[in-house]
């Protein structure tokens, strides 16, 4: 049987950013993905990454082309009653600056960069599943080409998003999960036009939130609030462009750029934890432990941070005998998830429609515009934001 000593379920962000961060370390392992490799390439999601994810990458020489390609920005826009009031978040916080670069080629990258280096990486790693985890020999086995494979690892990492196998080979009752719904859905767009905005734009609307998400100079990305279950049938192009014009305009006369809609799609908002985010030998990092509501775009740099803490825990566990970090793996990451949490959590309260249905409704409306006035009105409330949007030095 094949041995390695950290075996990675899942190709995502936090999967590959781990796999490169233990090579570092000197820390042998293997990742196994479900999907092709031209699948994972291409799945459209996150776009904006945190000043610190930047460093990291940076840092470990795999953000060549992010640097090319990317696009730094310094600032938001929100939009409330026609209005634009723009938040400088660089300048609020510390000269730190984001970068938009779309998910799927920072993964393409990674992958790359991975198999350059000699990595190992199955791709179409059907039926895996996890096997004593709980013990010192933990076992993963899958099925690729029709034929049935099996790895011997010291460690496992759950990379493998929130539909995946980990979590749930965890046995019940030894995770606390935390997990609420919101009443909120997107329709997310990606359409071949050029942005009509040189920052991202959110926009407090009667009718619902809308967002223009950068991409590249061809490419932009756009979120409608709908209800969730809203099936995309509903959304026919025509009214995609009609709502998202409506919904975005401002009372100094600005003009949405139309274009071919390439992708569509409707996606639902949770707030998601598990604690502790292990058991045994499996560790589990990103979607698989955690989801926020994706309005302040935090899941891909959430999924990055927690490889960081993971690959250097293992790092001190296997080279150095220090046993310390791994134990506190859990505890350093979940005082981050959290903090992202409670921020999505609140900037999404803050920028959409309440559903009708809800209690007290006139009364929360309110108090959600003295919040959004507050906002545009006091720099100190700016910064607040600015530091948590960027990504809060300290958690
Ligand atoms: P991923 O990216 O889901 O990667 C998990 C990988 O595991 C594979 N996998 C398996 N492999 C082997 N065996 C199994 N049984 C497996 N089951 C699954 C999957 O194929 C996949 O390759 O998780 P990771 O690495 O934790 O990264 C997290 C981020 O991808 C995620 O948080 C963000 O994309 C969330 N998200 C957004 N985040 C942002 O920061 N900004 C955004 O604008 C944003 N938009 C989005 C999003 C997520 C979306 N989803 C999930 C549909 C928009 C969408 C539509």
């Amino acid at each position: 049987m094949a041995r390695t000593c950290v075996g990675i379920v899942g190709a995502g962000p936090a999967g590959l950013v781990l796999a490169h961060l233990l090579a570092d370390h000197g820390v042998e392992c293997v990742v196994l993905e479900q999907k092709s490799r031209a699948y994972v390439e291409k799945r459209v999601r996150a776009g904006l990454l945190e000043h610190r994810t930047v460093a990291l990458l940076d840092e470990r020489g795999l953000a060549e082309r992010l640097r090319a390609e990317g696009q730094v920005h310094r600032g938001v826009e929100l939009r409330f009653a026609g209005e634009r009031h723009r938040i400088p978040y660089t300048e609020l916080y510390g000269g730190r600056e984001m970068v938009v670069y779309a998910q799927q080629e920072l993964v393409a990258d990674l992958i790359g960069l991975w198999l350059a280096r000699g990595g190992e990486l199955a791709f179409e790693a059907e039926d895996v599943s996890l096997h004593g985890i709980d013990g010192e020999r933990p076992e993963l086995r899958w099925r690729a080409a029709g034929r049935d494979e099996r790895l011997a690892c010291e460690f496992v990492a759950g990379c493998d998003g929130y539909h995946g196998v980990s979590r749930g080979a965890v046995p019940d009752g030894v995770l606390r999960v935390h997990e609420l719904a919101l009443p909120f859905a997107w329709v997310g767009v990606l359409a071949a036009v050029a942005p009509s905005t040189e920052e991202i734009i959110y926009a407090h609307h009667a009718d619902g939130f809308a967002g223009h998400m950068l991409r590249s100079a061809a490419v932009s990305r756009f979120y409608l609030q709908t209800t969730p279950d809203d099936p995309i049938e509903r959304w026919p192009d025509g009214r995609i462009w009609e709502e998202l014009a409506r919904r975005l305009a401002t009372r100094d006369g600005w003009k949405l750029r139309e274009g071919p809609v390439l992708e569509k799609n409707v996606t639902d908002m949770r707030s998601f934890v598990v604690e502790p985010m292990q058991f045994g030998r499996l560790f589990l990092a990103g979607d698989a432990a955690h989801i926020v509501p994706p309005t302040g775009a935090k899941g891909l740099n959430l999924a990055v941070a927690d490889a960081r803490v993971l690959a250097d825990a293992l790092a001190a566990r296997v080279r150095r005998n220090d046993p310390a970090p791994l134990e506190a793996y859990s505890a350093t990451c979940l005082r981050r998830v959290w903090r992202v949490q409670e921020f999505s959590s609140w900037m999404t309260w803050l920028i959409h429609r309440l559903p009708a249905e809800l209690p007290d409704r006139e009364l929360r409306e309110r108090l959600q515009r003295a919040q959004l006035e507050y906002l545009f009105a006091s720099r100190a409330a700016m910064a607040s934001f600015a530091e948590n949007y960027v990504g809060i030095e300290g958690f």
